[in-house]
């Protein structure tokens, strides 16, 4: 009797191993400086193996991830998981929910993987992520359609160190606007009607455009100022799994091959839509 119990007993046991069994994935991540040559200028940015943006990093519903950061910059560094379901301490956010990752040493995060989409993953430190630490971060269903996916990851690049960049903003200086060539003059606001509106403005020492108001130097996808698909041929059906790497941009898609059906927003399946542009 005892040894049936127990042979009961190591069969149920197996038999929830293997249904709860989660697999590890891993990635090593080494954060290193690097030189970046973009618009004819040589400019400091950040590469996390050799390249910008970050990995890909893929994953499928109930796996835990392990990614191990090795950071080798001269400055402390984390990685935030934008927008992910995840035990607070893997936040990424340092000085709240976990310490800083200090120069030189390696840190561990370690999450289950409970849900799907696509997604982005990048630097909470300082302006890093301006200067290459974002990447796309992929979510698997365990059952995913098979067509072929390409992930986007859509970014900009300034000549400007951010740090400046962002002290421009603060004292509110024009610059950005007028290489944007979004000035507004007194005389088109009177021509306009909208006077009023325009001393208000100045009173609140607003710009014209004030949202998305950093003049960048150049657009990329996928850390590159053009980029082509070209083992695709016409009438293939190719998914893309797009995401906004951008510190401040809004960037607008079009096709010029048709239409293109919009199947999830945000991580999150839709209703499939198609859009004409
Ligand atoms: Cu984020």
């Amino acid at each position: 009797m005892k040894k049936i119990i127990f042979t009961i007993g190591f069969i149920s046991a197996t038999f929830f191993q293997m249904l709860f069994a989660q697999k590890i994935v891993r990635y090593d991540l080494y954060v290193r400086d690097t030189i970046v040559n973009v618009t004819g200028k040589a400019k400091q940015a950040i590469a996390v193996n050799g390249q910008i943006p970050m990995p890909t990093l893929t994953f499928t519903g109930g796996d835990t991830a392990e990614i191990y950061v090795h950071n080798e910059l001269n400055e402390e560094t984390s990685l935030h998981w934008h927008g992910i379901f995840l035990p607070n301490q893997y936040d990424g956010v340092p000085n709240l929910t976990q310490m800083p990752i200090k120069a030189h040493s390696t840190h561990l995060y370690r999450f289950p993987i409970i849900q799907h989409g696509t997604h982005w993953y990048h630097s909470h430190t300082g302006l890093q992520e301006q200067i290459g630490m974002y990447g796309s971060l992929i979510l698997n269903k365990k059952e995913e359609p098979k067509i072929p996916t390409i992930p986007i990851v859509l970014s900009e690049w300034t000549d400007i160190k951010p740090e400046n960049a962002h002290r421009m903003l603060h004292n509110a200086n024009d610059w950005f606007a007028i290489k944007k060539g979004t000035t507004q003059s007194y005389t088109e606001a009177i021509k306009q009607g909208y006077f009023k509106t325009k001393v208000v403005n100045e009173w609140k020492r607003m710009n014209a455009m004030d949202v998305s108001d950093v003049y960048y130097n150049a657009f990329l996808i996928n850390g590159k100022r053009e980029n082509q698909l070209s083992q695709f041929k016409a009438g293939d059906k190719v998914k893309l799994r797009i995401s906004n790497g951008g510190a401040s941009t809004y960037f607008w898609l079009t096709y010029s091959g048709g239409k293109m059906s919009v199947v999830a927003n945000d991580g999150n399946d839709v209703e499939p839509i198609e859009l004409i542009d």
